[in-house]
């Protein structure tokens, strides 16, 4: 009978991680562990899925083979309207992996934009040296004023955030000074993921769930009393 009260505890215990694991309240998240998940790029032939070396498993490695500046691009997932989706971060893992003839590098950046404006997140210079490991960059988005970081283009935040119809992330961070094919340059993305803020409610099946475990609780301890 102990271990049954002590099961029922387990479970309650383990509900309650349910409903907080709720709070995090992911949006959208590209891991990239079983490709692409739809990012695309201007420069679609110097993007690639590569199986391992992310953090952890696949990542976005892009390898530089022009001269060209590449970003890439969120799919369906990560637009939409950021004040109904109580969207609170963007975020991204960053890792700089094989450089030579390094010319210049620029921050880590993110660019949103859409019909009621485009806004530009510039965040820390990375390290110098290479691979830089991955880096995670968080950019804050809330209503109101844009957060730290972020300059508004054109528009408005506010037009901006009620119907958000790119997502982009120039890849690209370092330009380096030789011609192409006398350089190296590789650079990964992995785990991009759009926070949500919206206060936590545990899910009707949490709390039907919880109160079952409750009534068999109390039922098992009702037949312990003699
Ligand atoms: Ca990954």
């Amino acid at each position: 009978m102990r271990h049954t009260l002590r099961y029922g505890l387990i479970a309650l215990a383990m509900v309650g991680f349910t409903c907080s694991e709720a709070e995090a309240d992911v949006v959208a998240s590209s891991t990239f562990d079983a490709g692409l998940g739809g990012w695309t790029s201007n420069t679609p032939s110097q993007i690639a899925w590569q199986s391992n070396g992310g953090n952890p498993d696949g990542y976005l490695r892009f390898t530089d083979a022009t001269g060209d500046s590449t970003v890439v691009w969120a799919p369906s997932s990560f637009l939409g309207n950021y004040a109904s989706l109580g969207v609170s971060s963007i975020s991204f893992d960053d890792n700089i992996i094989d450089e030579t003839l390094v010319g210049s590098v620029g921050q880590y950046e993110i660019d949103l934009s859409g019909p009621g404006g485009s806004a530009t997140f510039l965040g820390n210079q990375p390290p110098s040296t290479y691979p830089t490991g991955w880096i995670t960059v968080t950019a804050a988005i809330s209503t109101g004023v844009p957060p730290s970081g972020w300059t508004v283009n054109s528009g408005t935040w506010a037009g901006l955030l009620a119907n958000v119809t790119e997502v982009q992330i120039p890849i690209e961070l370092v330009t380096n000074s030789g011609s192409t094919g006398t350089y190296i340059d590789i650079e990964g993305i992995d785990n991009v993921t759009l926070t949500g803020s919206s206060a936590s409610t545990p899910e009707p099946a949490s709390l039907s769930l919880m109160f079952t475990v409750v009534l068999g609780l109390a039922w098992r301890l009702r037949r312990r009393t003699p």
